[in-house]
């Protein structure tokens, strides 16, 4: 039963900025932006928190940055640093329990139902770990103690930074009562959108809508929404999950039947997945559209090229080649999605690329 789960989500603070200000002690205390060059198209990747009082946050334009708050420190992203870092971290989850999930360069879950150390309280293992993590980077971890993922992942965020939040089982129902939609994982800002005109603005107004009218609303994923409205969230904390493919889809409302609407649904679609792949840490050589038409025909249509890719122009114009090879004309298209495979994330390939100096990292500028 999942009620009897003990889950923590640990999720590191301001990742890449807080280790420049701890290799660079004349960045402490300062607001460091770490991202692309703002003079160029560059991106927010992160931001320290004395930059977050200026309204910067990840994915901000470095430009817009730069202009709430030009005396910041503004840094290129050091990834081989990052991922080095987030391997130590890791390796201190270990110490704790086998049953580690990584899910970003910063983040993982841990069930620690039966843990090594024996404690009986996970807010005890949260504390230890955030002390462990500390002792070892000099960086601070915020942690969230809850009877599943989705709760566990919701208290990290409580508190941060260096928070440590614990939402026993009987806590669920008011946490999530007054919780704003927004702070759902995998709510939006367009989920948002059409969740507020519905008048639906927390999870406890989300928690009175039926289950039959989430699903017509929202499609598969309302039925997700209804669970979690409920706090029922079953997943398993999935170890060494080693990521085959990324990519991200679209079903229309109305089947599209016009070429233009098709290419602005994948430009679209490429972004998405140009977003996961950022926060995946991932990049791939093979790029596959799937179509399903409007009589439900799918096809699948890939290419594959020998350098890794994962910017999203690339692998729109890829998804772009690939569906006029298919065919525009075919008939009315119900969906598109693009998926990008034969990943960069064997360790292997990983450390080949570190020691190349190769580490263009395609978001930034
Ligand atoms: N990142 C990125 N681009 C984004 C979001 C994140 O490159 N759009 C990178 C930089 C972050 C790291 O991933 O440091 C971890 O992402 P988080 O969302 O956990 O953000 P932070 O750790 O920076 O801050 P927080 O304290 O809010 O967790
Ligand atoms: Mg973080």
């Amino acid at each position: 039963m999942s009620e009897t789960r003990k889950i923590i989500h640990i999720d590191m603070d301001a990742f890449y900025a807080a280790i420049e200000q701890r290799d660079n002690p004349s960045h402490r205390g300062k607001p460091v932006i770490v991202g692309g060059d703002p003079e160029k198209r560059g991106v927010v990747a992160t931001a320290s928190y004395e930059a977050r009082k200026f309204g910067i946050h990840s994915a901000m334009a470095a430009s817009t940055a730069k202009r709430l708050c030009p005396n910041a420190i503004f840094l290129r992203p050091r990834m081989e640093v990052y991922r080095r870092v987030s391997r130590e971290i890791m390796s201190i989850l270990q110490v704790f329990t086998d049953l580690v999930e990584p899910v970003s360069i910063d983040e993982a879950f841990l069930d620690v139902t039966q843990n090594k150390s024996g404690i009986p309280f996970a807010s005890q293992v949260a504390r230890q770990i955030k002390d462990g993590i500390e002792e070892a980077t000099s960086l601070t971890a915020s942690a969230g103690v809850g009877p599943n993922k989705f709760i566990a992942k919701i208290a990290s965020d409580m508190n941060k930074p260096d928070g440590l939040t614990v939402i026993p089982p009987e806590g669920v129902e008011v946490l999530l009562r007054g919780l704003p939609i927004r702070k759902v994982p995998g709510i939006g800002r367009v989920t948002e959108e059409k969740m507020k005109s519905m008048g639906i603005n927390t999870v406890g107004d989300l928690r009175k809508v039926p289950k039959d009218e989430l699903v017509t609303v929202f499609g598969k994923v309302g039925a997700w929404y209804y669970l979690l409205a409920r706090g029922d969230d079953d997943r398993e904390v999935q170890v060494e999950r080693v990521r085959k493919s990324i990519g991200s889809e679209s079903t229309f409302e109305k089947d599209l039947c016009d070429t233009a609407d098709m290419i602005t649904a994948l430009r679209r679609i490429a972004g998405q997945v140009e977003k996961r792949m950022v926060k995946a840490q991932v990049r791939g050589r093979t790029v596959t559209l799937k179509v399903t038409y409007a009589d439900f025909k799918k096809i699948t249509r890939s290419k594959s090229f020998d350098h890794v890719i994962g910017n999203a122009e690339l692998l729109y114009e890829a998804a772009a080649q690939l569906l006029e090879f298919a065919g525009f004309g075919d008939g009315r298209v119900r969906l598109l999605g693009i998926t990008v495979s034969n990943l960069d994330n064997t360790p292997e390939l990983k450390l080949k690329e570190v020691s190349a100096g190769q580490m263009t990292f395609p978001f930034f500028s």
